[in-house]
């Protein structure tokens, strides 16, 4: 079916709650994707890091039809010889003794969120339904009622109330402030240790360093959402190990699962998965066999295609590159590894669609921000075709 045509029925049956680039995808593999009309296109956008490993990669593919044809889902009523695998492997590959997995990114938030007011009412000891929790302006940790309730985009929020109480927003980056914020009835902060939505946001150097020290000096939980800043995509295997930090927990989505299947996990701690008592916290489709064995693959292909060390040697050098443009619209580049934000002067979207009309997907965030985090397959050549289509669409969009 032609473009048009599709577009023009999503628009009639779909909710309008997006502004998507009109391109209209039909397949995809490794780092390109192609439209209904068979033009090819590099992914710079990567669906917001979701496809670390380049699109419809062939080891997942098996991994899910194999798992796919023997059983898919179980509920947690029994068990699944999927689980305990995948919470063996990813509590081995990052360090954290205990997992629990979830499905969007969200509920794994929620799950942070459920587990540090738990652990701060029944270790810590502050009073019933008192727990407080601190997180930065400007974050993203997703769309539930919840969440949106404490975020600092009104768009995100209105009309959505009202929202639960029990947050605190600091300006992300001021270790100050954050000390400010904490009193007895803090269970915990939660940060994106460098945001995604914002705008690539890296903080101060040393501001997870004080954080991490005001909270272990206060007895609060330290936990980091790498939902999108996980998984290699800065160039380390977390975001906050550019800080040489370790937190008490972590979010982690998207990339968990390569794109195939809706995985997400939180990882902590004993002391604080061991809140959680029969019956406290669960999903449907949380640890089903399906994701659970997509997950596992998806985690071996990061570390034998060694995608964490491209997005280290690559990222830099990309940046660097960009950094050297000359154009009047650039005015800083910004970000860690392959996750990279092309500060604008001026409104993004007129570069992203012509940047399409080029074969790059990228899109922008906060009006001003180019984003470019390709898959973390991406070669140095392909980096540079790139980098020349960059060079055309601003040498023809300032002239
Ligand atoms: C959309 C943004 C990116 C996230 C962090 C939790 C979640 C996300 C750090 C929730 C999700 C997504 C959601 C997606 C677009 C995208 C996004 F621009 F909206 F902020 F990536 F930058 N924590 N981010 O980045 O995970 O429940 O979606 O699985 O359209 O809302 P989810």
């Amino acid at each position: 079916m032609k473009a048009e045509k599709l577009i023009e029925m999503e628009d009639k049956y779909g909710a309008h709650n997006y502004h998507p680039l009109d391109i209209v995808i039909k397949k995809a593999e490794g780092i390109y994707v192609e439209d209904v009309a068979g033009n090819r296109y590099m992914d710079f956008l990567a669906a917001y890091s979701a496809v670390n490993q380049g699109h419809c990669h062939p080891r997942l593919l098996k991994a899910l039809r194999r798992q796919a044809a023997k059983v898919t889902l179980t509920s947690r009523a029994f068990r699944n010889d999927q689980l305990p695998l995948f919470c063996k492997e990813i509590s081995e590959l990052t360090g954290y003794p205990k997992v629990l997995p979830m499905n969007s990114g969200a509920e794994a938030v929620e799950t942070a969120i459920k587990a540090s007011r738990k652990w701060g009412e029944k270790v810590k000891g502050i009073k019933k339904n008192k727990a407080e929790i601190i997180v930065c302006a400007d974050n993203f940790h997703g769309r539930t009622t919840t969440i949106v309730g404490f975020c600092t985009e009104d768009q995100y929020k209105d009309g959505f109330g009202p929202f639960a109480p029990g947050f605190k927003i600091v300006p992300f980056g001021d270790a100050k402030a954050l000390e400010a914020a904490i009193t007895k009835n803090t269970a915990a902060f939660m940060v994106e240790p460098i945001q995604g939505e914002a705008g690539i946001n890296v903080p101060p150097k040393g501001f997870l360093k004080k954080a991490a020290k005001l909270c272990k000096d206060n007895n609060v939980l330290f936990i980091a959402d790498e939902i999108q800043s996980g998984l290699g995509r800065t160039g380390k295997m977390f975001a906050f190990e550019h800080e040489d930090v370790r937190p008490d927990a972590v979010i982690v989505g998207k990339a968990l699962s390569g794109g195939f299947y809706p995985v997400s996990a939180f990882l902590s701690s004993v002391e604080v998965m061991d809140v959680f008592n029969p019956g406290d916290h669960g999903s449907t489709f949380g640890g089903n066999p399906l994701g659970m064995a997509v997950a596992r693959e998806a985690l071996k292909v990061l570390v034998d295609e060694k995608l964490v060390e491209n997005s280290n040697k690559l990222g830099p050098w990309f940046m660097d590159k960009l950094q050297n443009l000359e154009f009047k619209s650039i005015k800083t580049v910004r970000g860690r590894g392959l996750f990279i934000g092309l500060v604008l002067d001026r409104p993004a979207r007129p570069y992203c669609e012509a940047l399409m009309a080029e074969g790059i997907l990228c899109k922008e965030t906060h009006e001003n921000v180019i984003r470019f985090a390709p898959p973390l397959v991406i070669s140095r050549k392909e980096l540079n075709t790139a980098l020349r289509k960059v060079k055309k669409v601003f040498k023809k969009l300032e002239s």
